[in-house]
């Protein structure tokens, strides 16, 4: 029959032609699926005699096995013709480096960096680490600290108040980190070595000034310390903190409410070309302030000042983390730009240690 012939031409010219493998499914479905030409011709043998039957028959049957058979070769053909490309197209540089996972790209901020490496110094000499609210009453935060009510140096603090309750009082941010050493005296009795870090509040906003800042102060008390103590103190963890053999302090006097005799100390340093270091030159620069803690501070906090005695002092954190890591602008310490923190923070699995020199 003249169609059969014609419709195995077409049918193996339509599967030597398909140039991808959905293209030859759609030659197959059209010639042996259910609806097929190969299927249609299959489904005229019930019309014929049982003779043209036996003739027709063996040729459609043979044309729909040398379809199949002309359908598996191609397939297999655009099969590796497609992996081939496949594998073309997905080649891989091994030599380049791994990509970072998402914790090893993620950064430590200096301020962090900064207070994990003052807590591992004054850990190591003894000192533990206390915390408490950024929402402390007046009485914790100026009254038992010997502020007196009035007291213009109430005003300097330049204070973030709540509005008062209906008893009148007014809760504040803490302008510095003294209320959690008032909770630790209240709490417990001498010896006492603690460290406080946290976040401070001061109505000021300017070049080194946020409205937001951290500082540590630290606070000893027992029956026999002294200002050779804290001078002590200070300077270990100022070497260890600057990571320098020696370095010269110097006091002067100040004033603080808190304490008395009060102090400022600055260390020696080298200015040259906007850099600064530590430990060497003729310069000085203020870093903190320090002092015998004031007996009635003492009393206000349930210790006895004919009994005991003892030093505070405070730092800013984030100009110890500007000196140390030279950053010079404060604001940017806040504005939470991710390529800042990429650039000035720390590796997560670089967390400091004093055999590893702190910084790594
Ligand atoms: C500074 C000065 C200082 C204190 C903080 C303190 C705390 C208690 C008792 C006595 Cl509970 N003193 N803290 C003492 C002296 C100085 O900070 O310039 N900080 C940035």
């Amino acid at each position: 029959m003249a169609d059969i012939a014609q419709l195995e031409q077409e049918t193996l010219a339509q599967i030597e032609t398909a140039a991808d493998e959905a293209a030859l499914e759609a030659v197959r479905v059209g010639a042996l699926g259910k609806k097929g030409a190969i299927s249609a011709l299959l489904a005229t043998l019930g019309r014929m005699s049982p003779e043209e039957r036996k003739t027709e028959g063996a040729k459609i049957n043979a044309l729909k096995d040398k379809a199949s058979e002309a359908i598996a070769a191609r397939r297999a053909v655009l099969e590796a013709r497609a992996l081939e490309a496949r594998l073309r197209a997905e080649t891989l540089d091994v030599t380049l480096p791994a990509p970072e996972s998402g914790f090893e790209r993620g950064r430590i901020h200096p301020i962090s960096q900064v207070t994990d490496e003052l807590t591992t110094i004054f850990a190591d000499m003894g000192f533990a680490v206390a915390e408490g609210p950024d929402i402390e009453s007046d009485d914790y935060n100026f009254t038992k600290l010997n502020f007196p009510q009035g007291h213009p140096a109430r005003e300097m603090h330049d204070t973030f108040f709540f509005p008062p309750d209906s008893m009148g009082n007014r809760k504040l941010l803490r302008t510095h980190t003294s209320p959690v050493q008032v909770r630790v005296m209240l709490a417990g009795k001498p010896p006492i070595r603690v460290i406080c870090p946290g976040r401070t509040y001061r109505c000021d906003s300017d070049q080194t000034h946020t409205p937001m800042f951290h500082q540590v102060e630290g606070l000893v008390i027992d029956e026999t310390t002294h200002l050779g103590h804290l001078k002590w103190a200070l300077e270990e963890f100022l070497k260890a903190f600057f990571e320098v053999k020696a370095l010269k302090m110097r006091f002067r006097p100040s004033f603080f409410p808190f304490t008395e005799p009060s102090m400022e100390v600055d260390i020696q340093c080298r200015r040259q070309g906007g850099e600064i270091r530590f430990g060497e030159g003729e310069d000085w620069l203020e870093i903190l302030g320090c002092g015998m803690v004031h007996p009635n501070v003492l009393r206000n906090c349930g210790l006895d000042p004919d009994r005991y005695q003892g030093f505070a002092f405070g730092v800013g954190i984030d100009r110890l983390a500007m000196l140390k890591y030279g950053l010079s602008d404060l604001r940017a310490f806040f504005e939470a730009d991710v390529r800042w923190l990429t650039h000035y923070g720390f590796r997560p699995l670089d967390f400091p240690t004093l055999a590893g020199g702190l910084s790594g």
